[in-house]
């Protein structure tokens, strides 16, 4: 392929991943449990995640993935040893808030949570690669959804605050880009990962949402207060799961259809980046008769502590319709969407769509006028090891190329300023939405099966020098 022009100098070109989904080891280092850790691979797993069905039932009738997931918590530093080998600037990870503070409430933090963190931003130091570190990665400590219901609760605010103190503090030097929480958004979809809430019987659910979302949206605040008063270095960034919606087609009824799904994902960033919530949000809810849940001060703290950057994970665009029939949930991630029709898609019905992505990363820029950070993007495939045990992942290659080079197009040609570029799982891991281990992302092959079978044993895929002669050409030869 022609090379095309080069990325900003000292682009942060890496990889991410979650600590639920890789790390395993969940009874170890004095952790305690949290909502990820309980929700089982199989027909029960949505039901759970959406907050339909009450999840604890930790009783190994079920497989629970998260459980031993590719046990990073003992290889990362040889892990992280072949993200350097690819080149990599940055590696994107998050904390297990229950490793710091394993039932969520105490005042003490844990100091072998704290500790193992340490040695992995120092791991990362030694190869000169720069930490992004989502603080809230769907994790939240069982512990406050049993005793104070998640979310919904403003006390969880209070402990959320303690948590990136203690974070702030201790890897002062040694981490500067934050994420507050991922995929902010995903609140409305899958709550019980999003915020920890399961909803009762006859309960207000979209009041127990907005009470949920309005106190994520205060701690995200907080902490970009308290980042900021830490270390003037630090810079916080918000995280949407983007995807820009197209109307079905140019009837009015559509586009504003679109306008408006548009405008439920970008009511959160309204909040963290403009720092006040948008009319068209406050109209809706008090149509709804949602009370967003303010107290004293609250509009002042968000108007104050906006975001530095705006993150997000992109993997397909979506579209909007006001005819319900040809809706389908399939198309787009858990996100309703209608397929469509100009779009391929992978084996699990994400639709693809690189010039989506330029225009979403456009919609964006002219949104809010911060830089931008793509940290989630890739393909969910299945990969099956030749006799040598290596994969020949041409599809992963392809799909990633039409990608970086879109991004490319959206900086070279519009101007659009980005921070850097993440590709989701850069080493096979435990798919959020399935469970499953056969869904995989990475550069790198994990032998380890849906069952929980394998031995672990990391190889190089195809894709590995592939990205590799990408990073080293600062996004020229794709
Ligand atoms: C995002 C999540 C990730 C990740 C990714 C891929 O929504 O932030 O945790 O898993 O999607 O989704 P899946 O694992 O379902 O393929």
């Amino acid at each position: 392929m022609a090379n095309k022009p080069t990325f900003p100098e000292g682009f942060l070109w890496g990889g991410a991943t979650a600590a639920n989904q890789c790390e395993g080891a969940y009874n170890e280092g004095g952790r305690g449990l949290a909502n990820v850790d309980v929700v089982p691979i199989g027909k029960d797993r949505f039901p759970i995640i959406a907050g339909q069905m009450k999840s604890f039932d930790f009783d190994n009738e079920h497989f629970y993935p998260a459980k031993g997931a590719i046990d990073m918590y003992h290889t990362y530093r040889d892990d992280i040893a072949l993200f350097a080998e690819m080149g990599f600037k940055t590696y994107r990870l998050s904390i297990a808030w229950t490793r710091i503070f394993p039932k969520g409430d105490e005042l003490e933090p844990n100091e072998e949570g704290l500790a193992y963190y340490e040695d992995l931003f120092k791991t990362c130091q030694k190869y000169g690669i720069e930490p992004l570190v989502t603080i809230t990665h769907f994790d939240c400590p069982m512990y406050l959804i049993e005793e104070y219901g998640g979310w919904r609760n403003r006390k969880l605010v209070d402990f959320y605050e303690r948590l990136v103190t203690v974070l702030f503090t201790r890897y002062k030097g040694l981490v500067k880009y934050w994420l507050t929480f991922n995929e902010i958004n995903m609140i409305l979809h899958a709550p019980f990962m999003g915020a920890g809430l399961y909803f009762e019987e006859g309960e207000n659910k979209k009041q127990a949402m907005y009470d949920a979302i309005h106190h994520e949206l205060m701690a995200s605040a907080i902490a970009t207060r308290v980042a900021h008063e830490i270390d003037p270095e630090n810079k916080v960034g918000c995280m949407l799961a983007a995807g820009s919606y197209y109307p079905y087609n140019c009837k009015p009824e559509d586009v504003f259809q679109a306008q408006t799904d548009n405008r439920e994902n970008y009511g959160f960033i309204d909040v963290q980046s403009r720092g006040e919530y948008p009319n068209y949000l406050l109209k809706q809810l008090e149509r709804e008769g949602v009370v967003i849940p303010f107290l004293e001060g609250d509009k002042e703290i968000l108007k104050e502590h906006t975001v530095d950057f705006i993150s997000f994970s992109y993997y397909s665009s979506r579209v909007s319709t006001t005819d319900k029939e040809l809706l389908d949930t399939t198309a787009g991630n858990i996100f309703a969407s209608v397929k469509n029709p100009f779009l391929a898609e992978s084996e699990w019905g994400w639709q693809i769509d690189p010039l989506g992505f330029r225009i979403t990363m456009n919609e964006l820029y002219d949104r809010y006028q911060k830089p931008l950070f793509v940290v989630e993007n890739g393909l969910g495939a299945v990969d099956t090891p030749d006799e040598n045990g290596y994969v020949v992942d041409d599809y992963r290659i392809e799909y990633l190329r039409q990608h970086i080079d879109a991004m490319n197009d959206a900086i070279n040609l519009d101007g659009v300023d980005v921070m850097g570029y993440t590709t989701w799982g850069c080493i096979d891991l435990v798919s959020a939405g399935t469970g499953e281990m056969k869904k995989r992302y990475g550069f790198i092959y994990v032998d380890r099966d849906n069952e929980g079978n394998g031995t672990l044993k990391r190889s190089k895929k195809k894709s590995f020098d592939w990205y590799k002669k990408v990073i080293a050409t600062n996004g020229a030869d794709t």
